[in-house]
Protein backbone atom coordinates (compact mmCIF):
# COMPACT_ATOMS: atom_id res chain seq x y z
CA UNK A 1 0.00 0.00 0.00
CA UNK A 2 1.55 3.55 -0.87
CA UNK A 3 1.35 6.60 0.90
CA UNK A 4 -0.96 8.19 -1.09
CA UNK A 5 -3.25 5.50 -1.11
CA UNK A 6 -6.59 5.98 1.18
CA UNK A 7 -6.92 3.29 3.45
CA UNK A 8 -10.01 1.75 4.87
CA UNK A 9 -11.29 0.08 8.21
CA UNK A 10 -10.75 -3.32 6.88
CA UNK A 11 -6.85 -2.01 6.02
CA UNK A 12 -6.81 -0.86 9.69
CA UNK A 13 -8.25 -3.85 11.18
CA UNK A 14 -5.65 -5.89 9.33
CA UNK A 15 -2.65 -3.87 10.50
CA UNK A 16 -3.99 -3.99 13.81
CA UNK A 17 -4.22 -7.69 13.59
CA UNK A 18 -0.67 -7.90 12.32
CA UNK A 19 0.81 -5.70 14.73
CA UNK A 20 -1.13 -6.69 18.56
CA UNK A 21 0.69 -7.69 21.10
CA UNK A 22 -2.15 -8.51 23.61
CA UNK A 23 -1.57 -11.67 25.61
CA UNK A 24 2.42 -11.61 24.28
CA UNK A 25 3.47 -10.90 27.92
CA UNK A 26 0.90 -12.52 29.83
CA UNK A 27 -2.86 -11.48 30.36
CA UNK A 28 -2.60 -9.17 32.87
CA UNK A 29 0.10 -7.02 31.06
CA UNK A 30 0.28 -3.55 31.69
CA UNK A 31 3.89 -2.55 30.25
CA UNK A 32 3.56 -3.64 26.60
CA UNK A 33 6.90 -3.02 24.76
CA UNK A 34 8.80 -1.31 27.58
CA UNK A 35 8.97 -5.54 28.10
CA UNK A 36 11.95 -5.24 25.47
CA UNK A 37 13.86 -3.51 27.77
CA UNK A 38 15.85 -6.02 29.35
CA UNK A 39 18.14 -5.67 32.92
CA UNK A 40 21.40 -6.33 29.47
CA UNK A 41 19.37 -3.96 27.30
CA UNK A 42 19.57 -1.04 29.85
CA UNK A 43 23.80 -2.01 31.16
CA UNK A 44 24.83 -1.81 27.24
CA UNK A 45 23.25 1.65 26.97
CA UNK A 46 25.16 2.61 29.84
CA UNK A 47 28.18 1.84 27.76
CA UNK A 48 27.35 4.40 25.01
CA UNK A 49 27.88 6.77 27.24
CA UNK A 50 31.80 8.17 25.46
CA UNK A 51 32.01 11.56 26.39
CA UNK A 52 29.82 12.46 28.84
CA UNK A 53 27.77 14.62 26.85
CA UNK A 54 24.24 15.54 28.28
CA UNK A 55 21.42 16.59 26.02
CA UNK A 56 18.26 17.12 28.17
CA UNK A 57 14.91 16.73 25.58
CA UNK A 58 12.11 18.35 27.65
CA UNK A 59 10.71 21.47 26.53
CA UNK A 60 10.11 24.62 28.93
CA UNK A 61 7.18 24.13 30.88
CA UNK A 62 5.59 27.59 30.90
CA UNK A 63 3.61 30.16 29.53
CA UNK A 64 4.86 29.72 26.11
CA UNK A 65 4.48 26.69 25.53
CA UNK A 66 2.90 24.76 22.64
CA UNK A 67 -0.46 24.81 23.60
CA UNK A 68 -3.32 26.80 21.88
CA UNK A 69 -6.89 27.18 21.08
CA UNK A 70 -7.30 23.43 21.61
CA UNK A 71 -9.91 22.86 23.97
CA UNK A 72 -8.96 20.25 26.48
CA UNK A 73 -5.03 21.75 26.75
CA UNK A 74 -3.96 24.68 28.05
CA UNK A 75 -0.02 25.87 28.74
CA UNK A 76 0.76 25.24 32.30
CA UNK A 77 0.21 28.09 35.12
CA UNK A 78 2.62 28.62 37.14
CA UNK A 79 1.95 30.05 40.66
CA UNK A 80 4.39 31.23 43.64
CA UNK A 81 2.80 30.44 47.04
CA UNK A 82 5.32 31.34 49.33
CA UNK A 83 7.51 34.32 48.33
CA UNK A 84 10.17 36.98 50.73
CA UNK A 85 7.09 39.28 50.74
CA UNK A 86 5.10 36.66 52.56
CA UNK A 87 7.90 36.89 55.25
CA UNK A 88 7.39 40.63 55.71
CA UNK A 89 3.97 40.87 55.46
CA UNK A 90 3.65 38.16 58.67
CA UNK A 91 6.39 40.65 60.40
CA UNK A 92 5.16 43.35 59.49
CA UNK A 93 1.59 43.28 59.92
CA UNK A 94 0.97 40.02 62.20
CA UNK A 95 -1.91 37.82 61.81
CA UNK A 96 -4.53 40.00 63.04
CA UNK A 97 -7.12 38.61 60.08
CA UNK A 98 -5.49 35.24 60.33
CA UNK A 99 -6.58 32.94 63.28
CA UNK A 100 -4.80 29.99 61.82
CA UNK A 101 -2.71 28.37 64.22
CA UNK A 102 -0.39 27.26 61.70
CA UNK A 103 0.18 31.05 60.23
CA UNK A 104 1.12 31.97 63.86
CA UNK A 105 3.35 29.58 64.30
CA UNK A 106 4.92 30.62 60.60
CA UNK A 107 5.00 34.14 61.49
CA UNK A 108 6.78 33.37 65.00
CA UNK A 109 9.51 31.07 62.41
CA UNK A 110 10.02 34.25 60.56
CA UNK A 111 10.37 36.53 63.43
CA UNK A 112 13.02 34.59 65.01
CA UNK A 113 15.54 33.53 62.09
CA UNK A 114 17.12 34.67 59.22
CA UNK A 115 15.67 31.59 57.40
CA UNK A 116 13.17 32.53 54.39
CA UNK A 117 11.66 29.91 52.03
CA UNK A 118 9.97 30.28 48.58
CA UNK A 119 7.87 27.59 47.32
CA UNK A 120 5.36 27.31 44.08
CA UNK A 121 3.11 25.20 42.31
CA UNK A 122 1.90 24.54 38.52
CA UNK A 123 -1.13 23.90 36.87
CA UNK A 124 -1.25 22.20 33.77
CA UNK A 125 -2.57 19.31 31.84
CA UNK A 126 -0.02 16.03 31.69
CA UNK A 127 -0.23 16.54 27.85
CA UNK A 128 0.78 20.27 28.07
CA UNK A 129 4.44 19.72 26.97
CA UNK A 130 7.09 16.93 26.52
CA UNK A 131 5.25 14.00 27.74
CA UNK A 132 4.99 10.47 27.46
CA UNK A 133 1.55 8.96 26.67
CA UNK A 134 0.45 5.95 28.82
CA UNK A 135 -0.90 2.88 27.28
CA UNK A 136 -4.23 4.59 28.82
CA UNK A 137 -4.35 7.29 26.72
CA UNK A 138 -6.06 6.45 23.54
CA UNK A 139 -8.52 3.18 23.11
CA UNK A 140 -11.28 2.61 20.69
CA UNK A 141 -14.16 0.06 20.22
CA UNK A 142 -14.29 -0.67 24.30
CA UNK A 143 -10.85 -1.89 24.81
CA UNK A 144 -7.59 -0.53 26.01
CA UNK A 145 -4.18 -2.23 25.51
CA UNK A 146 -4.06 -6.17 26.51
CA UNK A 147 -7.81 -6.23 26.05
CA UNK A 148 -8.58 -4.40 29.25
CA UNK A 149 -12.07 -3.17 29.02
CA UNK A 150 -12.17 1.26 28.42
CA UNK A 151 -14.21 1.46 31.68
CA UNK A 152 -10.98 0.79 33.83
CA UNK A 153 -10.20 4.39 32.94
CA UNK A 154 -12.78 6.47 34.65
CA UNK A 155 -12.93 10.07 36.54
CA UNK A 156 -10.90 8.26 39.08
CA UNK A 157 -7.87 7.64 36.60
CA UNK A 158 -7.02 5.02 35.32
CA UNK A 159 -6.82 1.44 37.23
CA UNK A 160 -5.23 -0.16 34.23
CA UNK A 161 -2.70 0.91 31.67
CA UNK A 162 -2.19 4.40 33.32
CA UNK A 163 1.44 6.05 33.52
CA UNK A 164 2.38 3.91 36.88
CA UNK A 165 2.73 1.00 34.91
CA UNK A 166 5.80 2.50 32.96
CA UNK A 167 7.16 2.87 35.90
CA UNK A 168 9.04 -0.01 37.27
CA UNK A 169 11.02 -0.04 33.79
CA UNK A 170 12.27 3.53 34.66
CA UNK A 171 12.40 4.03 30.70
CA UNK A 172 16.47 3.91 30.14
CA UNK A 173 17.19 2.36 27.03
CA UNK A 174 19.42 2.92 23.84
CA UNK A 175 18.10 5.50 22.02
CA UNK A 176 18.31 5.81 18.35
CA UNK A 177 17.84 9.50 16.89
CA UNK A 178 16.37 9.46 13.33
CA UNK A 179 16.69 12.55 11.53
CA UNK A 180 14.26 13.23 9.12
CA UNK A 181 15.59 17.13 8.56
CA UNK A 182 19.09 16.44 7.94
CA UNK A 183 18.00 13.47 5.26
CA UNK A 184 15.88 15.76 3.46
CA UNK A 185 18.17 18.18 3.54
CA UNK A 186 15.29 21.37 3.91
CA UNK A 187 13.40 22.66 5.98
CA UNK A 188 10.45 21.59 4.21
CA UNK A 189 10.18 18.36 6.23
CA UNK A 190 7.53 20.26 8.70
CA UNK A 191 5.13 20.88 4.84
CA UNK A 192 2.34 18.70 5.65
CA UNK A 193 1.88 16.64 2.61
CA UNK A 194 5.42 14.75 3.31
CA UNK A 195 4.58 12.06 5.95
CA UNK A 196 7.28 10.00 6.90
CA UNK A 197 7.08 6.75 5.97
CA UNK A 198 8.18 3.75 6.77
CA UNK A 199 10.48 3.11 3.53
CA UNK A 200 11.38 6.69 4.66
CA UNK A 201 12.75 5.50 8.53
CA UNK A 202 15.05 2.21 6.49
CA UNK A 203 16.75 4.65 4.17
CA UNK A 204 17.39 7.18 7.08
CA UNK A 205 19.07 4.53 9.14
CA UNK A 206 20.65 3.09 6.86
CA UNK A 207 22.54 6.58 5.48
CA UNK A 208 22.97 7.63 9.07
CA UNK A 209 24.67 3.85 9.63
CA UNK A 210 22.96 3.25 12.43
CA UNK A 211 20.75 -0.28 12.97
CA UNK A 212 17.84 -0.63 14.94
CA UNK A 213 17.49 -2.90 18.00
CA UNK A 214 14.93 -4.51 20.13
CA UNK A 215 14.03 -2.40 22.80
CA UNK A 216 15.50 0.57 21.29
CA UNK A 217 13.35 3.83 22.02
CA UNK A 218 13.65 5.75 18.74
CA UNK A 219 13.41 9.57 18.33
CA UNK A 220 12.69 11.06 15.09
CA UNK A 221 13.61 15.05 14.50
CA UNK A 222 10.79 16.30 12.28
CA UNK A 223 11.76 19.68 13.01
CA UNK A 224 8.29 20.67 14.21
CA UNK A 225 9.89 22.19 17.72
CA UNK A 226 12.00 24.34 15.83
CA UNK A 227 9.76 25.58 13.39
CA UNK A 228 7.07 26.45 16.27
CA UNK A 229 9.88 28.37 18.49
CA UNK A 230 11.22 29.81 14.91
CA UNK A 231 7.92 31.48 14.14
CA UNK A 232 6.10 31.63 17.44
CA UNK A 233 2.94 29.56 15.06
CA UNK A 234 1.17 27.31 17.28
CA UNK A 235 0.17 25.28 14.42
CA UNK A 236 3.01 25.32 11.97
CA UNK A 237 2.10 22.42 9.03
CA UNK A 238 2.81 19.11 10.78
CA UNK A 239 5.28 16.43 9.49
CA UNK A 240 4.83 13.23 11.25
CA UNK A 241 4.56 8.92 10.99
CA UNK A 242 2.41 7.67 8.54
CA UNK A 243 -0.09 5.80 10.12
CA UNK A 244 2.05 2.54 8.69
CA UNK A 245 4.81 3.36 10.35
CA UNK A 246 3.19 1.03 13.16
CA UNK A 247 4.37 -2.27 11.56
CA UNK A 248 7.75 -0.72 10.90
CA UNK A 249 8.18 -0.43 14.68
CA UNK A 250 6.32 -3.63 15.39
CA UNK A 251 8.93 -5.55 13.36
CA UNK A 252 12.04 -3.34 14.72
CA UNK A 253 10.42 -4.44 18.19
CA UNK A 254 10.95 -1.35 19.17
CA UNK A 255 9.88 -0.58 22.93
CA UNK A 256 8.89 3.42 22.44
CA UNK A 257 8.55 5.94 19.89
CA UNK A 258 9.56 9.96 20.35
CA UNK A 259 8.87 12.92 18.03
CA UNK A 260 9.46 16.72 18.30
CA UNK A 261 6.02 17.33 17.30
CA UNK A 262 2.37 17.51 18.82
CA UNK A 263 0.84 13.78 18.16
CA UNK A 264 4.26 12.17 16.40
CA UNK A 265 1.80 10.88 13.92
CA UNK A 266 0.49 13.68 11.19
CA UNK A 267 -2.12 15.35 12.84
CA UNK A 268 -5.25 15.58 11.32
CA UNK A 269 -5.15 13.98 7.83
CA UNK A 270 -7.75 10.99 7.47
CA UNK A 271 -5.84 8.58 6.06
CA UNK A 272 -8.02 5.79 6.86
CA UNK A 273 -11.21 6.77 6.56
CA UNK A 274 -13.35 6.23 9.91
CA UNK A 275 -10.10 6.20 12.22
CA UNK A 276 -8.93 9.65 13.57
CA UNK A 277 -5.12 8.91 14.82
CA UNK A 278 -4.37 5.51 13.24
CA UNK A 279 -1.13 5.76 14.48
CA UNK A 280 -2.43 6.55 17.96
CA UNK A 281 -4.74 3.71 18.36
CA UNK A 282 -2.10 0.53 17.02
CA UNK A 283 0.62 2.06 18.91
CA UNK A 284 -1.14 2.32 22.70
CA UNK A 285 -3.88 0.39 22.01
CA UNK A 286 -2.60 -2.53 20.01
CA UNK A 287 0.81 -2.96 20.31
CA UNK A 288 1.26 -1.46 24.37
CA UNK A 289 3.68 0.89 22.61
CA UNK A 290 4.19 4.55 24.17
CA UNK A 291 4.20 7.24 22.18
CA UNK A 292 6.63 10.68 23.38
CA UNK A 293 5.21 14.52 22.03
CA UNK A 294 6.75 17.28 22.41
CA UNK A 295 10.62 16.30 22.60
CA UNK A 296 13.36 18.88 21.76
CA UNK A 297 15.78 16.65 19.92
CA UNK A 298 17.50 19.66 17.63
CA UNK A 299 20.75 19.88 19.93
CA UNK A 300 21.01 16.23 19.76
CA UNK A 301 20.46 15.91 16.30
CA UNK A 302 23.26 18.29 15.54
CA UNK A 303 25.34 16.58 17.81
CA UNK A 304 24.58 13.56 16.37
CA UNK A 305 25.07 14.96 12.72
CA UNK A 306 28.59 16.34 14.02
CA UNK A 307 29.95 13.23 15.01
CA UNK A 308 28.45 10.56 13.25
CA UNK A 309 27.08 8.49 16.05
CA UNK A 310 23.16 8.23 16.86
CA UNK A 311 22.89 6.31 19.22
CA UNK A 312 23.18 7.17 23.02
CA UNK A 313 21.58 5.79 26.54
CA UNK A 314 18.15 7.57 26.78
CA UNK A 315 16.66 8.00 30.58
CA UNK A 316 13.06 9.10 30.11
CA UNK A 317 11.43 8.78 33.63
CA UNK A 318 7.64 9.54 33.51
CA UNK A 319 6.29 11.04 36.84
CA UNK A 320 4.52 8.37 38.97
CA UNK A 321 1.60 10.07 39.39
CA UNK A 322 -1.39 8.11 40.30
CA UNK A 323 -4.22 6.97 37.69
CA UNK A 324 -2.64 8.95 35.38
CA UNK A 325 -2.80 8.67 31.47
CA UNK A 326 0.20 10.31 30.79
CA UNK A 327 3.10 12.40 32.34
CA UNK A 328 5.77 14.84 31.73
CA UNK A 329 9.13 14.08 31.42
CA UNK A 330 12.34 15.34 30.49
CA UNK A 331 14.03 12.93 29.27
CA UNK A 332 17.75 13.08 29.26
CA UNK A 333 20.44 11.42 26.14
CA UNK A 334 23.61 10.88 27.14
CA UNK A 335 26.42 10.13 24.81
C1 LIG B 1 -4.52 13.24 21.41
O1 LIG B 1 -4.59 14.37 21.01
C2 LIG B 1 -5.70 12.38 21.57
O2 LIG B 1 -3.39 12.67 21.74
P1 LIG B 1 -1.87 13.22 21.82
O3 LIG B 1 -1.77 14.23 22.89
O4 LIG B 1 -1.17 11.98 22.19
O5 LIG B 1 -1.47 13.74 20.51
Amino acid sequence: MSVTTQATMADFRAVSKRVSNWGRWGEDDQAGTLNFITPEKVAASGRLVRRGRVFPLGVEFGSSGPQGEFLYRQNPVHLMTVDGGDAEMFISHGLAWNENPTAKQIAETFAASPFRFNDDMIIMPLQAATQWDALSHVYYEEHLYNGFPSTAVSSQGAAKCGICAAIPSGIVSRGVLLDVVRHRGDELCISADRQVTPEELDEIAEAQGVKIERGDIICVHTGWWSEFRRTGNRNPPVAGLHWRCAEWLHAKEAAAVACDNVAVEHLLTMDVDGMFLPLHALCLRDMGLMLGEFWNLADLAADCAEDGVFEFQLVAPPLNVTGAVGSPVNPIALK
